[in-house]
């Protein structure tokens, strides 16, 4: 019999191809030796560096299942979900930033732009030279997207588009947006790009999660986008939940990311830690905690890993989706939560990284379908009643 790996208890590595296992080697070094030196300043500093995009880019972790006639690195999403792991576990506002660019800017480009606009946009995005940012979420329209006021006026050669986007990863230094707006027949998607008049991106300040991912609103101020930015094969919102349904499974795989830093580093404290005369991880209760954390992260990465593997056979439903995205995160956030209470008093300093984690997991928990709203998916899609209002 084998050996127990308590690491990898049901041996994942061993379900992972050649090609897979060299990119989470590539993602996992970068991110620990070129992330994790910057995170605690950035996050202090509430600062996202710019080059990390062009870096990301550089190493082909940007839109890494996209064709590389597109730029992208031609990947599979189960090497797209290592990839959202290793960098969430440095910091979940990295992430964002590489599953924004990744799922949400590249993939509706690639898989509802015309040939044009992914020749144009797509080699840009996936080296970094350009960022992109994803506008959907409005002041007054979050969880019920369909609410939003924004709308796109049709005028000759083009559209007007008037209104706002809260809560934009990235909006701020983005080069271009993709922009969800009603047009009389339906809601489409727009690629509003920098320097077109009337559009701009004030920065949200003072938030105390997700301190190293930038945050902005998007303003449209009759901004006229001309017919050839509109994306043509988008109608309706399973535009953008099409995209969403690429970003959730990321966070799937990422938030198990940032939940095993906080194991690996509770369960290294408390063998460190001596009170009461031996160290903290020779007590029962210490050990409960390690266990279930364990088991928790084990079973996340393997339906993370079995959802990939439909994905990759085109056979997945989207609320499968909602079930690992809820429970990854909410899994994740109690781990967090667990790991920085056994930290003690050490256990809410940046030095330890734990809190960082558990602050960043509760915008995770939040975006991309706050915890309950994925509940009422997966409660419709069973009962067969929605239950939304
Ligand atoms: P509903 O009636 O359910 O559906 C309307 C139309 O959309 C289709 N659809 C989907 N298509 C593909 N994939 C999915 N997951 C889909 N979900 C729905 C559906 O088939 C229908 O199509 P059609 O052609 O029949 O019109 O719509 P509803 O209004 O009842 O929706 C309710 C609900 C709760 C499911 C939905 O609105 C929802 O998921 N709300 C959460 C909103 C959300 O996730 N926002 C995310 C914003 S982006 C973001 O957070 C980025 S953070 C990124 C980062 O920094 O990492
Ligand atoms: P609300 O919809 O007002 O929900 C508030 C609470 O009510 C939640 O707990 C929710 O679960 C609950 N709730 C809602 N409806 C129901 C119901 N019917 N029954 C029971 N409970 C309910 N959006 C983008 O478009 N692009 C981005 O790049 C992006 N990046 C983000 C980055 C950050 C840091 C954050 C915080 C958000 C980001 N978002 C982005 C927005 C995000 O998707 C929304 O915040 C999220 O969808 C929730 O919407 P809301 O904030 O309006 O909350």
């Amino acid at each position: 019999s084998e050996e127990f790996n308590w690491e990898d208890p049901l041996n994942l590595d061993g379900m992972l191809t050649e090609e897979e296992r060299m990119v989470q080697e590539t993602a996992r070094t970068y991110c620990q030796e070129k992330l994790l030196p910057r995170v605690t300043s950035a996050f202090l500093e509430e600062r996202f560096d710019r080059e990390i995009m062009n870096e990301m880019g550089e190493l082909g972790l940007l839109g890494a299942t996209i064709p590389s006639e597109y730029g992208g690195a031609d990947l599979g999403y189960v090497a797209y979900g290592l990839i959202a792991r290793e960098v969430e576990r440095v910091d979940s506002g990295y992430r964002s930033a590489c599953s924004v660019q990744s799922s949400l800017v590249m993939y509706p480009i690639y898989a509802y732009g015309s040939e044009a606009q992914r020749k144009k946009y797509l080699p840009k995005l996936a080296s970094g030279e350009w960022v992109g940012c994803f506008g959907l979420t409005e002041p007054d329209a979050g969880s019920d997207p369909a609410g939003m006021k924004t709308r796109a006026t049709k005028v000759d050669g083009g559209y007007i588009l008037k209104g706002s986007k809260m809560w934009i990863t990235n909006s701020p230094i983005s080069d271009l947006a993709v922009v969800w707006a009603k047009t009389d027949e339906a809601i489409r998607g727009f690629i509003v790009e920098r320097g077109m008049k009337g559009f701009s991106t004030p920065k949200i300040e003072g938030k105390v999660s997700l301190r190293a991912s930038i945050t902005g609103e998007i303003v449209l101020d009759d901004v006229f986008v001309p017919a050839e930015n509109m994306l043509p094969n988008a109608k309706g919102l399973s535009g953008p939940f099409g995209c969403l349904n690429r970003a959730r499974y990321g966070i799937a795989w990422g938030a198990m990311g940032a939940a095993e830093d906080c194991w690996h580093r509770a369960r290294q404290y408390t063998l460190d830690r001596k009170q009461f005369g031996k160290p903290l991880a020779a007590t029962q209760l210490v050990q409960k905690k390690l266990a279930d954390m364990q088991t928790e992260i084990t079973l996340g990465l393997h339906g993370a890993l079995r959802l990939g593997r439909l994905m990759e056979d085109h056979n997945f439903a989207p609320q499968a989706i909602s079930l690992m995205k809820r429970n990854n995160c909410g899994k994740a956030l109690d781990i967090a939560r667990l790991a920085r209470d056994m930290h003690g008093g050490n256990g809410i300093s940046a030095e330890y990284h734990v809190i960082r984690h558990m602050v960043n997991l509760e915008t995770v928990n939040t975006y991309e379908g706050a915890h309950d709203v994925h509940a009422l998916i997966l409660g419709r899609a069973q009962t067969g009643i929605q239950a939304f209002f």
